[in-house]
């Protein structure tokens, strides 16, 4: 009988992952040599000293769609194959998206607990809100995910508009090339730009002040991509109108001073969290291990 490969995987990786690895290949926790294969999550990611540890490592298998806590530089110097898992994510990241812009200007959350604490009963109707219908879209960053964002809210929005590295010949959109111009344009700015160092502070304190006390951020990306000081000051004086957030530069730890505004939608990084997605993420990542081990081309490489 052949001996199983051993895969080494990280805290995060879940059981359903876990589950569809544990017949064919040998799980372990610690690494060394003799490892071919490492699987982990966005959250986790592969540094350096952890490829170091590893010093018959070939592959690194991401279960997520942003990579920006492997170091890819590092691994392909190392001639070590890095995949990921996008597409199978998209259509749940942009849905929160909108879920997230519709709870900012709607005040989803707020309205929710003024059912529950009775106070509809006690008080009468609750402030209003505001519309997002009509509304002028920002999308940093146009991608498979932002792409499906503008996609999504453009029955709804006034007008949309998109920063990236470069136009793109075929978005019927508006092409902003400077972040601070499509937040003072912006009503809304959704963050969907891939984590990492070039994104690092992208929605800078100027961007942040250009979209202004009646402006409002969104951010499905990545925490790192956001000014966070920058952001909770302009959110706590009102120089910012409203922020949705999923994600958070320190995660799961959320900036105190957020936890108390009701123009503030906080979000525990739910982006692909659900049954169905997170089970498609857990198959193509496995099914880029197996296609390893099987000598076969990678599904997904970065
Ligand atoms: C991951 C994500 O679940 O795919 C991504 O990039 O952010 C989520 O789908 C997250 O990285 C946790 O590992």
């Amino acid at each position: 009988m052949t001996e199983k490969l051993p895969v080494l995987v990280t805290p995060g990786v879940p059981d359903n992952l876990i589950r569809l690895l544990e017949s064919d290949f040998t799980l372990v926790r610690e690494p060394g040599p003799g490892i071919a294969i490492l699987v982990t999550t966005g959250g986790d990611g592969a540094d350096a000293a952890a490829m170091d540890a590893c010093p018959d490592l070939r592959l690194i298998s991401v279960m997520a769609v942003g990579y920006d806590k492997v170091d890819v530089a590092y691994a392909k110097a190392r001639g070590i194959a890095v995949t990921n898992t996008p597409d199978v994510l998209t259509d749940d990241v942009a849905d929160l998206a909108l879920a997230l812009m519709l709870s900012v200007f709607r005040r989803l959350p707020a309205q929710d607990l003024y059912v529950r604490q009775g106070r509809w009963a006690r008080d009468g109707n609750p402030p209003l809100s505001r519309s997002l219908s009509g509304r002028r879209i920002g999308i940093l960053g146009l991608g498979r995910i932002g792409r499906a964002i503008a996609e999504r809210v453009q029955p709804i929005a006034g007008e949309i508009a998109y920063y990236a590295r470069g136009a793109r010949a075929d978005a019927p959109w508006r092409f902003e090339p400077d972040p601070v111009e499509l937040g003072r344009w912006s009503d809304v700015m959704v963050v969907a730009v891939a984590g990492g160092g070039p994104t690092k502070g992208l929605v800078s304190r100027e961007v942040i002040g250009a979209l202004g006390p009646d402006g409002v951020l969104v951010n499905i990306a990545r925490g790192s991509v956001v000014d966070e000081p920058a952001l909770v000051e302009a959110l706590v004086s009102g120089r910012l109108g409203g922020a949705g957030l999923d994600v958070f530069a320190d995660e799961p730890n959320v900036p105190e001073a957020l936890l108390g505004l009701e123009t503030v939608v906080l979000l525990p990084h739910q982006g692909s969290a659900t049954i169905e997605t997170r089970g498609a993420m857990a198959k193509l990542a496995a099914d880029n291990v197996i296609a390893f081990a099987g000598g076969g081309p990678l599904l997904t490489p970065v």
